[in-house]
């Protein structure tokens, strides 16, 4: 197979001259193919193959004890201006940084096949979603963009048709740390990736293409590109609504998305569109649209149990390629908190399991598995036209200052809201897991361009419709003082989507505080749950002089980002300041 889009044709060629591979293969997503992929990594010891009895068709990959997770220290936006790509990035002027890796990527296939792989993000027939073309030297990056995207023919196609795409190029290379990169050139679409085989740094589709890559385009388009799940509510009354998350990386987009409602909740349906990226676009009706660019999860394993996640856990019973993860004796897959009443054997690392050495799973083993495996899969995840978005939610994990759930008070206040968030890291990146930083809408380490022209491309929506999108927050992670979780979390927070969906509904009365509106103690059902009214309390208060202190860290915060900063948000946080000040007074 070869093409008959000639820069396509012409980018293939220069990257073999370069990377020297010893042969060529074209991609065509069929099944056979990813046979192929799977057969030929059983062969290399990349794979092996998962008890058949209990994990039909399931796969574990380990993957080199130092390549677990993202790397935010060496990955770059490489836009002509500096100051385009931002504080929030870190920054390589685009001729050094081709050069740099174009030396590491010299030779570098050599002994190994080049794949060329045509993907679509997003419904293949539907006009938001974009191409892209990764060339990579790693069957399990086929393997795994086989599962997470539309590859292989029909999206070469769209190709051929449209004539633009984003060109990822990647190898493994000899996943020396030290020859890790992953650079963005924003201006020319392309990504370049070497050095290693982990999800976000290698499946290009994803974050690279779908957030870094995309949310410039979207900037330029005028939609968003967002770090969001998507989730279906429908009502006992038959009222659907769709709400897009945003909390950063293992703070529970996965979890939310296929969440079981508890016993009183059982009347409404809970549908799953996305797991973790959503692009958002105003249509001519006013409302914001969105659709899950992706066509498969690429999940946190640690924590997923019967009780936490059984949607979860149901969907990677079969199918799934596990990365990191150990094993029992009879070789079913085995995590902490699996809470199957099995013990582990072996440890990720693929030595015998000793507790005293460290878990069994790594904390960041993830699972990779087709949507449609999900018993609450949505069908409107194929629809072109997306799903319209009644809220927007931000989030993240908090030991302490933010309620369980509150409201912004318009559409400017909610920017702030999403735009002041702050998290505890996590196993998600290398390095800093527990610390808080900032992450506006949970975009730190995915955002392509400047936060401070990001915040006025969210603000510039304003205005725009009188239908846009309730703007919420919430941190199901408020903990006691012996560090234990305040809210049961998982499905138990259906019970809090009930409050949010019922605002957008204007059912549900709340209380307007310096932050934004809450809401009253009963207003959450807790029947059925052990949490006592004391604990609510404390989750849904607001404390105004640890509020000041936040507004203060904020505000030092944007200040970073200079004469950039859109003046309407640093009003909203004047304005915010302000409130809390007189509350305290
Ligand atoms: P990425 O794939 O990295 O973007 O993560 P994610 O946001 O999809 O997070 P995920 O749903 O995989 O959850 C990450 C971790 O948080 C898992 O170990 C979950 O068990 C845990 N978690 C998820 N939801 C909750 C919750 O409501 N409460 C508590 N306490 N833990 C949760
Ligand atoms: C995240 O870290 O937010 C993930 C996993 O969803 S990765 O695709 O590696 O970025
Ligand atoms: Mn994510």
């Amino acid at each position: 197979m070869t093409t008959k889009n000639d820069a396509l044709a012409k980018w293939v060629d220069e990257v073999a001259s370069r990377t020297k591979p010893d042969n060529i293969v074209w991609c065509d997503g069929s099944d056979a193919e990813f046979d192929r992929m799977v057969d030929q990594m059983l062969d290399s010891g990349t794979l092996t193959r998962l008890n058949e009895e209990t994990n039909p068709n399931c796969y574990l990959h380990r993957s080199d004890p130092s390549d677990v997770a993202r790397v935010e220290h060496l990955t770059y936006v490489c836009s002509k201006d500096k100051e385009d790509a931002g504080p929030n990035n870190n920054w390589m002027d685009p001729d050094e940084a081709h050069k740099k890796v174009d030396d590491l990527f010299a030779g570098c296939m050599q002994g190994r096949t080049m794949y060329v792989i045509p993907y679509c993000m997003g419904p293949i027939d539907s006009p938001l979603s974009r191409n892209g073309v990764e060339i990579t030297d790693s069957p399990y990056v086929v393997a795994n963009m086989k599962i997470m995207a539309r590859i292989g023919a029909p999206a070469l196609e769209r190709i051929e048709r449209e004539g633009t795409f984003v060109k990822g190029l990647h190898s493994t290379g000899d996943l020396d740390p030290e020859k890790r990169f992953i650079m963005h050139f924003p201006e020319e679409l392309y990504i370049k990736s070497i050095g290693s085989g982990y999800g976000g740094n290698a499946l290009l589709g994803k974050k690279c293409h779908a957030l870094r890559i995309a949310s410039w385009q979207a900037r330029t388009e005028g939609w968003l590109a967002e770090h969001m799940l998507i989730v279906g509510l429908e009502s006992p009354q038959g009222e659907t609504h769709y709400i897009a998350c945003a909390f950063p990386s293992a703070c529970g987009k996965t979890n939310l998305a296929m969440l079981i409602p508890p016993e009183q909740y059982k009347g409404w349906k809970v549908t799953t569109v996305g797991d973790d990226i959503c692009w958002l676009h105003l249509r001519d009706d006013g409302r914001l649209w969105a659709i899950n660019p992706e066509s498969g999860y690429f999940g946190v394993v640690p924590g997923t149990n019967e009780w936490s996640n059984k949607n979860a856990y149901d969907t990677l019973k079969s199918d799934a390629i596990f990365t990191n993860v150990g094993v029992t004796e009879n070789n079913e897959p085995w995590w902490e908190e699996k809470d199957d009443g099995k013990e582990p054997a072996i440890d990720w690392k693929g030595n015998p399991y000793d507790a005293e050495v460290g878990p069994a799973a790594h904390p960041n083993s993830r699972f990779t598995v087709p949507a449609k495996n999900n018993p609450v899969y949505s069908p409107m995840a194929d629809n072109p036209d997306g799903v319209p978005i009644s809220a927007v939610v931000f989030g993240g994990r908090r030991k302490d200052l933010a309620p369980l759930v509150y409201e912004a008070k318009d559409w400017a206040h909610g920017v702030l809201v999403g735009a002041s968030c702050a998290s505890e890291m996590t196993a998600a990146a290398i390095g800093g897991a527990g610390q808080i930083r900032r992450d506006p809408m949970a975009m730190k380490p995915f955002c392509g361009y400047n936060f401070a022209d990001y915040f006025a491309h969210w603000l510039s929506f304003e205005g725009k419709s009188d239908k846009l999108p309730k703007i919420f927050h919430v941190n199901w992670f408020r903990r006691d003082q012996d560090g234990k979780f305040l809210w049961p979390g998982f499905g138990e927070n259906m019970r809090v989507l009930a409050w949010i969906v019922e605002r957008c509904g204007g059912q549900r009365d709340a209380r307007e505080t310096p932050i934004g509106f809450l809401p009253n103690v009963e207003d959450i059902d807790t029947d059925g749950i052990d949490v006592s009214s004391e604990t609510m309390q404390a989750l849904l208060s607001v404390d105004p002089a640890k509020w000041e202190q936040e507004m203060l860290a904020i505000g030092e915060y944007f200040s970073e980002f200079g004469d950039r900063m859109p003046q309407a948000l640093l009003a909203e946080l004047d304005k915010m300041s302000s409130a809390l000040q007189s509350k305290a007074a």
